[in-house]
């Protein structure tokens, strides 16, 4: 069987899986929130990461119906968390630019989270500047849509893109994420950490919350405390994690 029809029973078959990466507030080091990161579990084997399979959905158009369970399967678990005692967090979903080449695309959304039970501003959808190529206008109408129904919206993979910075005028965001690979050579590397700092600064001047990735180590987490980021996620911390073990880190609700 080739790859896109193993991918389709994937899907009837329950195959994929949700793990989540916690976000902590880099002040606190309190988790925040968590990210979810789509794995699959094949049958005869071990867990595929995405980038084995998620080029195939986009191309075949399947990520449509896979990108609709992982943000069912997202907000059947914050309610989950949340009938478990657990504190309330927030949860991002990642989107792909496929899926917002539909105008189906804010319906689906209503839909899933109005039946889901889970307060719309718990969920923050992030996107990348590569969705932002072609069609604006569309696309940020498409971004008001998923705003009017109280979602939260991140541009992910900050600063790695090929758009102008001018579209930050233009996008409904909420949070700015700050690309892992600035944090490769960090300390070799003045001008990752130019570029770090640069990026914390605009993203406050615009009112975003500011998101570190990749945050690997306390050196790491001491420049972001001093700078003023946000929040953090990283190998520091902890790896995107299945659910039985994230819910251990979970604190009770008060
Ligand atoms: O978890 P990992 O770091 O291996 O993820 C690799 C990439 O796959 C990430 O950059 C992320 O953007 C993408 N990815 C993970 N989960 C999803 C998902 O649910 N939907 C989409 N579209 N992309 C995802
Ligand atoms: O593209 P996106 O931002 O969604 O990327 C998330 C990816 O980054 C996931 O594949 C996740 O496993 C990976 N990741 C998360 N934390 C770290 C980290 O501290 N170091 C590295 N190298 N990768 C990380
Ligand atoms: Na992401």
């Amino acid at each position: 069987l080739g790859l896109e029809a193993r991918l389709r029973r994937a899907l009837d078959r329950d195959e994929l899986i949700l793990f989540y990466q916690p976000q902590l507030d880099v002040q606190t080091n309190t988790i925040t929130g968590v990210e979810a990161l789509l794995r699959w579990q094949a049958h005869d084997g071990g867990i595929i990461p995405p980038d084995k399979f998620i080029p195939l959905a986009e191309e075949t158009g399947l990520i449509v119906q896979i990108g609709e369970w992982v943000l069912h399967r997202a907000c059947k678990q914050l309610k989950a968390w949340q009938q478990a005692g657990k504190a309330a967090i927030g949860m991002s979903v990642n989107m792909s630019p496929v899926q917002f080449q539909s105008r189906e695309m804010p319906a689906i959304f209503k839909r899933v989270v109005g039946s889901s039970g889970i307060d719309p501003c718990q969920l923050t959808i992030e996107v990348t500047e590569g969705m932002l190529l072609e069609d604006l206008d569309a696309k940020i109408a498409l971004m008001k849509g998923l705003k009017d129904l109280g979602l939260k919206l991140s541009i992910d993979d900050f600063g790695t893109g090929y758009s102008s910075l001018s579209y930050l005028r233009k996008l409904p965001l909420d949070e700015l994420k700050i690309d892992r690979s600035f944090f490769i050579d960090f300390f070799e590397d003045t001008k990752s950490r130019a570029l770090v700092s640069s990026m914390i600064f605009l993203s406050h001047n615009l009112n975003l919350l500011t998101v570190a990735e990749g945050v690997e180590t306390e050196a790491q987490l001491r420049f972001l405390q001093k700078g003023g980021c946000d929040l953090y996620q990283g190998y520091l911390f902890s790896r995107p994690l299945p659910n039985d073990k994230l819910i251990e880190l979970l604190s009770p609700e008060d």
